[in-house]
């Protein structure tokens, strides 16, 4: 076999999938004024700690595992800052529809389509899984950097099962305050690093949006029971 100067080899084709990819929108600075400070005194006031059994078909992590969750649910977005959720049906979905190329659709139930994370410098991370929906949008309420922790690792290896596989071959994200990520992990499986900075505060807004070629009952059974265990519990 003969090989150019660049290290290809007669013959390399690429890859038949697309790597993985995604977009961001720099939104922080258009949105009316406050609303990352609204949106942080809302997690403050109330967001609601639980414990995650990731035992679904899309969870990747370990048997056995128990995750604390902090979050603001759906329910309580769409009352306590309506204005998210004409986001989430209007300016964003249609930004979505640009990226992934496909009218998207918005969930059945407010908890499904909008969640408001927290992450804390006390060691919580967020699970190890693969999306079910087509696209994910991410508005992100705080930076992250190598120093704070807090970085979305996303499996480069569509087979990664678990953290430790996801570590072998990742590409990390480290999201600042005001960016709107959207993309399609359902082949990718991803997680959040703990925060290393004691006093470290992360804070997402999660969307998700379905498909005519992939509907929202794909979504695998068990997840909403695990993620809304504490708005039951409220
Ligand atoms: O918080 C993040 O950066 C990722 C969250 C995520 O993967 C999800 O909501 O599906
Ligand atoms: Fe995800």
């Amino acid at each position: 076999m003969t090989t150019t100067p660049g290290g290809f080899a007669d013959g390399w084709t690429p890859p038949a999938l697309a790597p993985f990819h995604w977009h961001t929108y720099d939104v922080g600075s258009v949105l009316p004024a406050g609303w990352r400070e609204e949106l942080l005194s809302l997690a403050a006031a109330e967001s609601v700690r639980h414990d995650f059994r990731p035992t679904m078909s899309s969870a990747r992590e370990r048997t056995g595992t128990v995750i604390r969750l902090e979050t603001v649910n759906g329910e309580t977005l769409q009352q306590r800052a309506p204005w998210l959720e004409r986001l989430y049906l209007g300016w964003f979905r249609a930004l979505a529809e640009r990226t992934i190329g496909e009218a998207l659709h918005p969930t059945s139930t407010a908890n499904r389509s909008l969640s408001l994370n927290v992450l804390r410098g006390d060691g919580e991370r967020y699970p190890c899984h693969v999306d079910s929906n087509p696209a994910q949008g991410l508005l992100y309420l705080t930076d992250c950097t190598e120093e704070t922790g807090g970085g979305l690792v996303v499996a480069r290896d569509r087979t990664a099962r678990d953290v430790a596989e996801v570590d072998r071959d990742a590409g990390v994200i480290y999201p600042r305050a005001g960016q709107l990520y959207f993309f399609d992990a359902r082949a990718h499986a991803h997680y959040v690093q703990p925060m290393r900075d004691p006093d470290g505060l992360r804070a997402v807004v999660t969307m998700n949006y379905y498909s005519q070629s992939c509907p929202e009952s794909v979504r695998p059974t068990g997840l909403d029971d695990q993620l809304f265990a504490a708005a039951a519990a409220r």
